[in-house]
């Protein structure tokens, strides 16, 4: 089935925060944040922008009713600060006026003082001075100190991997209306319709049931709007309710990428053994993670890097530890792969280390150890159904790899100025959220008199296609057509307590609460068939949109059905709830079976260095990935292109940068660069694996957001093998993004980074 945004999309009719019809007496909002990294006794005088003509309200700390608190793991985060200062781009005060124009300018005129601190900015600093988020965290299993004593070879190395702005095209916002009895009805563009409530309950100091979010789709999320769409709903909420007028606020671009946390920039370390056979004996590592000024969501994504510190290889001896280390960066934040990508990059160098010095190709290492059925991942979970082996036969059969290999090194004999290099990467992700509690969902059905259908569920729809799957879940199910099938928009008032769209879990999740209510939907009209033809249930079925009884068409089709079972008062609504199964982690132990599957793939990245310039292509990019059985191969398909374009932006060129002071200096697209349609990989060929598909995942396709960003990894050790090709003392560094920059180094340059 067709995406069934597309048409709205492109003719623009599609709408999004900013295309909400405001009623006529709105005021709109500009927050002002700080200019310093660092600083306590924080003065504000906004005199000067209270008389500002048209300014309505300056609002600061001290006027919020609740609790100045918008933490959702560890209470250590103000909505505006309050004495101290611990980023640039905290908010400061919101000025509420007019118009936006209004707001910005009357901003200006606020005066700040403050005794300015010193700034850490990395990991490293942050943790020599011992400041922590919380505190480690240390999965293992086996024995590995034993084992590098018997390992024939030992490396270590150290790894960089940089931050990741999510670049969501519509930037953060929130619209807010006061409705009676001082509830306040929200229109936000978040991942998390519940985390908005709850928080913005909290800060108002109300109950939650007098806010009510509501959520038609996002301009893109990508997680940066898991938690950090949060503050902005706040502060629309909070103005509305000391205004009582609605207000609106959607960040602008410049705004948006100064003040919003990214992906976490993680400093590592690791030490690998190997034996003769080229067999992993032991792997251990040590992730600093660079978390910012305040927890968000810090101590999950240290959690996830755990998880996926070994990717899709067994190793028998594994001891890792990760910290979250307190810089006076903007708070980092979750983004597509919440960690696991920055873990994968790291037990991917040591396997690259491990080659270089072998002087072996790295695919080498990596097929020795892929992990097979019934091996104990390292945090206790036995792998079920796993196809990693899979994919790298069915990928060597499609396509190849001592061919591809083979191509590259005869145009590297014949070429002096441009060398290529080859890259594969297999990818293994865990699918659930690793925090137990949160996997679950809840789906509303109603089927109207008329036969019309209307779905609610905790999905967003954030351009990954969810709501197009919801659709044909509910059709496929009733067999009707889809255009008798509408999606709600997101709303808290109508599915409760929902975990964000997060995780790559959401179809999963709202899908299976989904089909659940629609089987007793339709179990129910089945018994109403039953009864008017004195039949047997198990007799009746309903065949695009007509009732058949054994096998025969009746004269009864879905209206006619939908009909009697009103008038006969059966109810036509049903709310179902699905909680993942057999899930379970041990904190205490760090042990546990913690996901509900895995997702696999291989890529191969290949790419052609300009050996003059230091500029490169992505030539070809082919997968051989594990969608399960697709539910819509087009939806499927974009996820894997878009995450691979992300993965490979983040890998090589995406370069976030920040002064000393904490100045954010990649603060435009001229100074970010992201993958635009040049830096695409020319050829792309994804084939999908040929697998039953796993009854964990809903109709067995199985989750697709995340995992293939990592096959992006690739990218950057592709780029490597190049630049050893023309520079044969070049030694590997493994400090990314590998921008054009630094491939002119390591071409030419001793060891820089
Ligand atoms: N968000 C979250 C996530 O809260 N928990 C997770 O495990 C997760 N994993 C991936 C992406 N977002
Ligand atoms: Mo996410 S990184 O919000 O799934």
């Amino acid at each position: 089935m067709k995406n069934i945004d597309s048409n709205g999309h492109v003719r623009g009719e599609s709408l999004f925060i900013d295309d909400i019809i405001t009623k006529s007496n709105t005021l709109h909002a500009a927050v002002l944040s700080s200019v310093v990294a660092h600083a306590n006794q924080l003065q504000l005088d906004i005199s000067g922008a209270l008389s500002f003509p048209g300014v309505e309200a300056v609002i600061l700390a001290k006027d919020i009713p609740g609790e100045n608190q918008i933490g959702g793991i560890i209470f250590d985060e103000p909505l505006l600060a309050e004495d101290e200062i611990h980023f640039q781009g905290q908010p400061l005060a919101i000025v509420v006026a007019e118009s936006n124009f209004i707001a910005r300018q009357a901003r200006k005129l606020i005066k700040v003082t403050c005794n300015q601190l010193p700034v850490i900015t990395t990991a490293k600093q942050a943790k020599q001075q011992g400041g922590f988020i919380n505190p480690p965290r240390s999965f293992g299993m086996g024995d590995v100190e034993k084992a590098f004593a018997e390992c024939d070879y030992v490396f270590e190395d150290e790894v960089f991997s940089n931050g990741q702005e999510h670049l969501y095209l519509e930037t953060q916002g929130a619209y807010a209306e006061r409705m009676e009895n001082g509830c306040i009805k929200l229109m936000s563009s978040t991942q998390g319709p519940t985390v908005v409530q709850r928080i913005t309950a909290r800060v108002l100091g109300v109950s939650m049931n007098k806010i009510e979010v509501d959520v038609t789709r996002l301009g893109g999320g990508f997680g940066g709007k898991e938690d950090q769409a949060t503050p902005w709903a706040c502060m629309v909420a909070l103005a509305t309710h000391l205004t009582q007028k609605p207000v609106k606020l959607i960040l602008d671009r410049h705004d948006d990428l100064k003040m919003t946390g990214k992906r976490h920039p993680y400093e590592s370390s690791f030490k690998i053994g190997l034996d003769k056979n080229l067999k992993i004996k032991a792997f251990q590592a040590e992730f600093l993670q660079n978390s910012g000024a305040a927890a968000d969501l810090s101590p999950a994504i240290a959690e996830r890097t755990l998880f996926h510190a070994t990717n899709s290889y067994f190793i028998p001896n594994v001891k890792t530890v990760v910290h979250s280390c307190k810089t006076n960066l903007p708070p980092n934040t979750a983004f597509r792969g919440f960690g696991g990508p920055q873990g994968k990059f790291v037990i991917e160098s040591a396997i690259v280390k491990a080659a270089e010095q072998l002087n072996i190709p790295a695919w080498k290492i990596q097929k020795a150890n892929l992990l097979q059925e019934n091996d104990e991942l390292y945090y206790g979970q036995i792998a079920e159904n796993v196809e990693a082996q899979n994919c790298w036969s069915q990928f060597d059969k499609t396509f190849k790899i001592n061919k591809i290999q083979k191509e590259i090194d005869s145009f590297n004999d014949t070429n002096k100025q441009f060398k290529k290099g080859m890259a594969l990467m297999p990818i293994c992700f865990g699918i659930s959220f690793t925090n137990t509690p949160m996997n679950h969902a809840r789906a509303l059905v109603h089927i109207y008199q008329d036969g019309s259908v209307g779905i609610s569920t905790g999905a967003v729809e954030m351009g990954q296609g969810v709501n197009t799957k919801m659709l044909q879940i509910a059709a496929q199910t009733f067999s009707i057509p889809e255009q008798l099938i509408k999606l709600e928009t997101t709303n808290t008032t109508r599915v409760a307590n929902t975990s964000p769209s997060a995780a790559s879990s959401t179809a999963d999740l709202n899908g299976k609460a989904l089909l659940k209510a629609c089987q007793s939907l339709l179990e129910r009209l089945k018994h109403v068939v039953a009864d008017e033809f004195s039949v047997g249930v198990d007799l009746i079925e309903i065949n695009n949109g007509r009732v058949f009884i054994q096998q025969k068409e009746t004269d009864w089709d879905w209206n006619k059905l939908v009909f009697e079972a009103f008038w006969k008062r059966v109810c036509l609504t049903e709310n179902a709830h699905y909680a993942t199964p057999k899930i379970q982690f041990d904190k205490t132990k760090e042990k546990g079976h913690p996901f509900a599957y895995h997702v696999y793939g291989l890529a191969a990245i290949t790419t052609t260095v300009d050996c003059l310039l230091g500029t490169y292509e992505i030539d070809r990019v082919k997968i051989v990935h594990d969608f399960g059985q697709s539910m819509n191969p087009g939806v499927d398909m974009g996820q894997v292109e878009g995450a691979l374009a992300q993965g490979i932006g983040w890998m090589t060129m995406e370069e976030i940068a920040y002064n000393n002071d904490g100045k954010l200096l990649s603060n435009a697209l001229s100074t970010y660069k992201i993958p635009d349609v040049f830096s695409i990989a020319k050829d792309i060929q994804i084939e999908s694996l040929k697998t039953e598909g796993n009854d964990m995942a809903i109709l067995k396709s199985k989750a697709v957001g995340e995992p293939p960003l990592m096959y992006g990894i690739g990218a950057y050790f592709a780029i490597n093998n190049a630049i050893k090709a023309f520079n044969p003392q070049y030694q590997c560094q493994f400090h990314a993004p590998m921008t054009p920059e630094k491939v002119l180094m390591r071409l030419y340059g001793k060891n820089s980074s």
